[in-house]
């Protein structure tokens, strides 16, 4: 079974303390096709559920509002976040990537956004399209200028987690770190800090 890892890596993650989980499957690195991915999401789901942990869409509003997703996260070249707000701002929370000043600037103006998801912070291979990585420095001005929470993306890893921490970001995100790690519970242990 192809998903097996995937789902091992999800459920030792929220065993381990995770947050949140955000399901993304999009662009070069998409995996399924549409009944795939609606049967795998659903799973990964109905797992967060249990750990009552926030689960999150990304970039796909059909399949959020179908999974009865708790959020959905939309970047800057996505569906344009004033129609997703108007679609399910009322069912669920909304993330919007920003990665410079203008972006969240322009984004501070908008009623109805939960989070920002600030980044990459440092070099990452887990996104072709990534843009320029902000480093710590970045990330702290955009920390500054937020009324909102930010979440730090990019190439984080329990190494740089605390100096992320350090910039005031409320949270991280991270792919490699966790599903490629030889133990899980002490990956995401370290990088809660
Ligand atoms: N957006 C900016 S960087 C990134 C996304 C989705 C990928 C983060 O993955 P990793 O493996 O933790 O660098
Ligand atoms: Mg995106």
């Amino acid at each position: 079974m192809p998903n097996d890892n995937l789902y091992r890596v999800v459920g030792q993650a929220l065993e381990a303390g995770i947050t949140a989980y955000q399901f993304r499957d999009k662009g070069t690195a998409s995996q399924f096709n549409e009944d795939e991915r609606f049967k795998v999401a659903l799973r990964l789901r109905k797992l967060c559920a249990e750990y009552q942990v926030p689960f999150i869409v990304d970039d796909d509003v059909k399949l959020a509002v179908a999974l009865r997703a708790d959020g959905i996260h939309v970047g800057q070249s996505d569906e344009k976040i004033e129609q997703v707000i108007s679609e399910v701002g009322n069912e669920m929370f909304i993330g919007l990537s920003c990665s410079n000043e203008t972006e969240l600037k322009d984004a501070e103006q908008v009623r109805g956004i939960a989070y920002y998801g600030c980044g990459p912070v440092y070099t990452t291979v887990s996104k072709a399209d990534a843009s320029p990585v902000i480093g710590t420095n970045g990330l702290s001005r955009l920390v500054k200028l937020a009324h909102r929470p930010v979440v730090a993306i990019g190439g984080i890893t329990t190494k740089t987690a605390k100096k992320v921490r350090q910039t005031g970001a409320k949270g991280a995100a991270v792919i490699s770190e966790i599903a490629q790690s030889p133990d899980i519970f002490l990956t995401v242990r370290q990088l809660k800090g």
